[in-house]
């Protein structure tokens, strides 16, 4: 990627609506706009961050294309750190095409996915870490998971990670100064320990919040199992409060298994209704249950349903067996009907696995059984401090445990300080590496990959 030059991209989605926004960014960004706008003053001859009416032309026949605004930002201060122009034109395709092309003929390339967020992250107005979060906010499914992504932004996460390099650092200079003047500087091992015992619980807290940080960005996935009729459809239906799923009452509807979307106190969680656990009558039915099982294996929550209103029957017993290891939640559902299970056996082969009552027709229990959904999801509620911890941050964050933890055990193997600089290093590089200060090449396009084209 060449940094110097001049980039330019559509910021917004594709499509007709009220206004567009083409963007533009580099050291020619201002003289390109000057080439191709009209207007009572030029791009270059207005302030900072002022916004001048006009039109865009077409040099090369004159042409107007749009009523436009421009807006113009100069360097360092801005999203990139280059000077921008944004021109706020009507929302069609056809126009922000026609400008872009525009553009890109006099003098800019088009940008790549990412590409101004990357500069930004390149000029040092914000560290990788922050430049993730742009996407975090962008991507965001929940409210939560939004104020975590802008919480992030604005630099919570980076900080944190930038005070555990700090303590570090000072760990790494305490054993150099031993290494240097071992007269001077007495070594102090105690010291030296509780020293990385500190740093070492500061990294283990954020790699706590790694699972959570998961759940928030890729969903719970809540899978609801049980034997035929019991009411499983019926209860997908109640938590979304919509008629998705086929309910009828006969055995074996649910062929196939569903899936859709709820908001569970802030986490998004993706139910999924299944085909109902017997003796599989068909190969259709029969490819059904198979799915009911891998569904079953990769549930972060499993919603075992059970017929209050018929004696519990040994397949009950059989799902039970198979999922109490997990995390799950017995419904006890159709509570509207007189009672038919022997529920206190029941109780007894739960080991102590939460039961919630319902009756998915009138709705009962329902709001009880989200909280108890939404207090296992989440083991505290969320905080403002708590972080988003990526699949990469988390990798990195368990190889600066490992160094660090190797330094624990050449501390208590009293090994030369030379052999624990070399592992302390290794930690504060990676710590760097989270933050982009010495994240190889490949790795840096991957993250920018995943962005928006314009971002
Ligand atoms: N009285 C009462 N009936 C219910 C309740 N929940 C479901 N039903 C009825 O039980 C029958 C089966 O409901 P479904 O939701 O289709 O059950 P399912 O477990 O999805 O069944 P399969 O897809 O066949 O495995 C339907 O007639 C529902 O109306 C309830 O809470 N109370
Ligand atoms: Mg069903």
């Amino acid at each position: 990627m060449i940094l110097n030059d001049t980039i330019a991209a559509i910021s917004t989605p594709v499509g007709y609506g009220g206004i567009s926004i083409v963007r533009l960014s580099g050291k020619d960004a201002i003289s390109i706009a000057d080439n191709i706008f009209i207007g009572k003053v030029k791009p270059s001859s207005i302030s900072n961050r002022n916004i001048i009416y006009g039109k865009i032309f077409d040099p090369e026949d004159n042409r107007i294309i749009d009523d436009v605004l421009l807006i113009v930002m100069k360097g360092p201060r801005t999203y990139t750190g280059d000077d921008m122009v944004e021109i706020n034109c009507h929302g069609g395709v056809l126009i922000t095409k026609k400008i872009l092309e525009i553009l890109l003929r006099y003098g800019a390339r088009l940008a790549e996915p990412g590409e101004f967020t990357k500069r930004a992250f390149l000029s040092g107005r914000i560290d990788l870490v922050q430049a993730e979060a742009v996407m975090e906010v962008v991507f965001a499914k929940t409210d939560t998971e939004l104020k975590l992504a802008v919480s992030q932004l604005e630099g919570n996460l980076s900080s944190q990670i930038t005070e555990i390099k700090e303590l570090l650092l000072q760990f790494l200079s305490l054993i150099e100064a031993s290494v240097d003047f071992p007269e001077d500087v007495g070594v102090d091992r105690k010291e030296f320990g509780t020293h990385l015992h500190k740093v070492l619980s500061r990294i283990e807290h954020l790699l706590r919040t790694a699972d959570e940080g998961r759940l928030l960005r890729e969903g719970a996935k809540v899978s609801i199992v049980g034997r035929t009729n019991v009411g499983k459809s019926s209860i997908l239906n109640a938590l979304l409060s919509e008629e998705r799923a086929i309910v009828t009452p006969i055995p074996g509807t649910t062929r196939d298994t569903l899936e859709e979307w709820i908001n569970i106190g802030g986490i998004p969680a993706k139910v999924v209704d299944t085909a109902g656990l017997r003796k599989a009558r068909g190969l259709i039915e029969h490819k059904g249950i198979k799915r009911t099982k891998d569904s079953i294996k990769s549930a972060d929550i499993i919603l075992i349903v059970i017929d209050s209103a018929r004696p519990i029957s040994k397949e009950d017993g059989k799902i039970i067996e198979k999922v109490k290891k997990k995390k799950a939640i017995l419904v006890l559902n159709k509570i509207d009907l007189p009672r038919k299970c022997n529920f206190s056996s029941l109780k007894k082969s739960l080991d102590g696995l939460p039961i919630i009552e319902t009756s998915a027709i009138c709705g009962t229990g329902i709001d009880t059984l989200r909280n108890e959904i939404k207090n296992i999801l989440t083991h505290h509620r969320w905080e403002y401090e708590t972080v988003l911890l990526t699949a990469r941050h988390a990798a990195i964050l368990k190889r600066a445990k490992w160094s660090l933890k190797r330094v624990q055990t050449l501390l208590k193997e009293k090994a030369p300080e030379e052999i624990m600089a070399f592992e302390v290093r290794e930690g504060l590089n990676a710590l760097g590496e989270v933050l982009g200060e010495s994240t190889p090449d490949e790795i840096l396009d991957k993250i920018f990959s995943k962005f928006c084209i314009g971002k």
